[in-house]
């Protein structure tokens, strides 16, 4: 069952997204050499609880910190970690899921960190280019399967690889809903678009092979060649008309 969120439902998910994306706006000027997951996971927490929401992953599950911290060969759910420092040429994706009046909102960034190679920084690139075509397919009557088809053409056109182990989702009341938006697929398959609907979009795209492994500690997914791996993520509302991007950043107002 996919739901259908009513206008006072809207308001609501418009409202924890924007928080949200208001921490990502926050954090960005503290990913810096130097720094560590850990201050930037503390950061984000006393953020969203100051606003009065509660950050969703923590003890999601049972994952122990507020926000995913996934750096480099990480594809996604790395957990923040004191002994983590941020390095020249690095990228780290944080990934912040709010929890505000019952209702979730969930975004995610890759950031640069200094100066980062041009192959890596033209992977983060692509990325965002997938997200945001994958966004463009959306509205009533089109199918989910059409995200996937166009996020799969972009990257492979690119010789990259789209993770199929880990999916955007339903959000709303609970943090992942009905339907599953796999970031590969064929169009006109999957469930129909309908206005009220509102999900991810968050597709994982890697330098090398598609296929991941879980670290020993039970959370951190890597990608198995040790290549790197890039993600975006937005939640998003189905409209009469079209989509509204729910945790739209002020810098992205120029791009979409
Ligand atoms: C917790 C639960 C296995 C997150 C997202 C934290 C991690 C591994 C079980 C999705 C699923 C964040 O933000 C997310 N998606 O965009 N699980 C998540 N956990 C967790
Ligand atoms: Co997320
Ligand atoms: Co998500």
């Amino acid at each position: 069952m996919i739901s259908i969120k009513s206008k006072r439902e809207i308001e609501l998910m418009r409202e924890t997204s924007r928080l949200a994306a208001s921490t990502l706006e926050y954090i960005e000027p503290f990913v810096k050499p130097g720094v560590t997951t850990e201050e930037l996971n503390q950061l984000c927490h006393d953020y969203i609880l100051k606003h009065g929401a509660y950050p969703s992953p923590l003890n999601y599950h049972g994952f122990p910190k507020s926000v995913c911290t996934s750096r480099n060969d990480v594809i996604c759910h790395g957990i923040p970690n004191q002994k983590e420092v941020l390095q020249d040429g690095d990228i780290l994706n944080i990934d912040v899921t709010t929890y505000l009046n019952k209702f979730h909102g969930d975004t995610n960034k890759t950031f640069l960190v200094g100066n980062v190679s041009d192959e890596v920084k033209k992977l983060v690139d692509v990325t965002y280019q997938c997200m945001r075509e994958g966004i463009n397919q959306v509205r009533p009557g089109a199918h989910i399967g059409d995200i996937g088809a166009i996020i799969q053409e972009i990257a492979h056109d690119q010789g990259y690889t789209v993770v199929e182990d880990y999916c955007g989702h339903g959000i709303g009341r609970e943090f992942h809903e009905e339907p599953q938006v796999v970031h590969v697929g064929k169009r006109g398959t999957g469930p129909e678009i309908k206005p009220g609907m509102t999900f991810t979009i968050e597709p994982m795209i890697n330098l090398g092979v598609k296929q991941s492994k879980v670290l020993k500690d039970g959370w951190t997914v890597l990608t198995r060649d040790g290549k790197w791996s890039a993600q975006f993520e937005h939640t998003i509302l189905v409209t009469e008309d079209g989509h509204e991007i729910l945790t739209l950043r002020k810098e992205e107002n120029a791009t979409f």
